[in-house]
């Protein structure tokens, strides 16, 4: 009897055990999502140049294309993606509780979110800082000149923190007014209902563009921050965070190397030096570790294109809605024309 006891305890106990170690135990992102057949990739509520959602249902987008780009990694297939929109304020838990395989949605990597929220950021695909908007007819010239203004801001965000930094630091007193809903918060700014709006300078970008009357508002020159904007996935997946980390990579790499949409299937025919073989799987095995096929490199760029195709397509002057951030002489630059865009070599 006794005996018995011990036996259901001990069967109790591992029961237990093992589901309490499920989360570390369980199978990779990677297999999970290729078992499922598609990725579940979290991006914000829609906004011009980001993740623009059209009447048909379709996603596209700059942080879109990421996940159409890791979509293609896995499957070759850039549609292989369900498309989870929700707010700043809830997308970290939806990630780490497993809601989400990978967010990729204008967020900033910090210290506190990379080693306390139960997730890793990947590799940067937007280098940002955070600004202000006025009304083009307020008066208002500098970001200094807000003293005991209101503020709009939306919450759960780096830009709610900084703001609160930058009114301490310079005594000027802001009243920000909070949002979880950027819809509302930019209607609300638009009735009138606070003097400025905050937010990324590529967001404000965003919000100006899909405006009825863009030009009828100005952003201020001053930059009040550093936002390293990158895809994040759980913490603790090491194969899933580089499948991410080097599908960005790929995007960069392409357009260091010179490779396009356009030219790809060329130098693939004929690789120009032995690095172009090795990214597109024509030599060596550095789809092995990643858990992808050889050609995954190679189906980013025809299917998605590289870094600089996407950046023109989405925020560049071509960009459908005009967000048209000038990408020259900033930080989005390659490397090498003075920018910080830069992949760790493909060997
Ligand atoms: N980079 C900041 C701000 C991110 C943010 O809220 N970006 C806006 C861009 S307009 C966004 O994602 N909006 C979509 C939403 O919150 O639904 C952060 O990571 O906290």
């Amino acid at each position: 009897m006794k005996k018995y006891s011990l036996v259901g305890l001990g069967a109790g106990v591992l029961a237990v055990l093992s589901m309490a170690a499920t989360p570390v135990l369980a199978e990779s992102t990677l297999e999970l999502v290729k078992k499922r057949g598609h990725l579940r990739c979290q991006v914000g509520t829609p906004s011009p140049g980001f993740y623009q959602l059209a009447a048909d249902g379709s996603w596209s987008g700059s942080d879109v294309s990421v996940c159409r780009a890791v979509a293609t990694a896995i499957f070759g297939d850039p549609n292989k993606v369900e498309f989870q929109s929700v707010t700043s304020a809830v997308r970290f838990t939806a990630l780490a509780n497993g809601e989400s395989d990978m967010l990729s949605r204008t967020a900033t990597w910090t210290a506190f979110r990379d080693t306390q929220l139960g997730l890793d950021f990947t590799a940067v695909n937007f280098y940002d800082g955070q600004g202000f908007m006025v009304p083009a007819d307020s008066g208002i010239k500098s970001a200094f000149e807000l003293k005991g203004a209101t503020v709009c801001v939306a919450t759960g965000t780096t830009t709610e923190l900084n703001l609160a930094d930058f009114s301490r630091a310079n005594n000027l007193d802001i009243q920000p007014v909070v949002f979880e809903d950027n819809n509302v918060r930019n209607d609300t700014y638009l009735k009138g209902g606070c003097d400025a709006l905050t937010n990324d300078k590529s967001g404000l970008a965003s919000n100006k563009a899909g405006f009825p009357n863009p030009k009828g508002h100005m952003i201020l020159p001053e930059t009040i921050s550093k936002e390293p904007l990158a895809p994040a996935v759980r913490q603790n997946d090491s194969q899933w965070s580089s499948v991410v980390k080097w599908t960005v990579f790929a995007l960069i790499g392409a357009e260091e190397l010179g490779i396009n949409s356009g030219n790809v299937d060329q130098m693939r025919s004929k690789p120009p030096s032995p690095e172009h073989a090795r990214f597109l799987g024509v030599e060596g095995d550095l789809n092995k570790g990643l858990g992808l096929e050889k050609d995954w490199a190679y189906n980013i760029v025809k299917k998605v294109g590289n870094y600089g195709e996407i950046y023109d397509k989405y925020m560049g002057d071509g960009s459908p809605e005009g967000i048209a951030i000038p990408r020259a002489g900033s930080a989005n630059a390659l490397w090498t024309e003075g920018g910080l865009m830069y992949s760790p070599p493909f060997r």
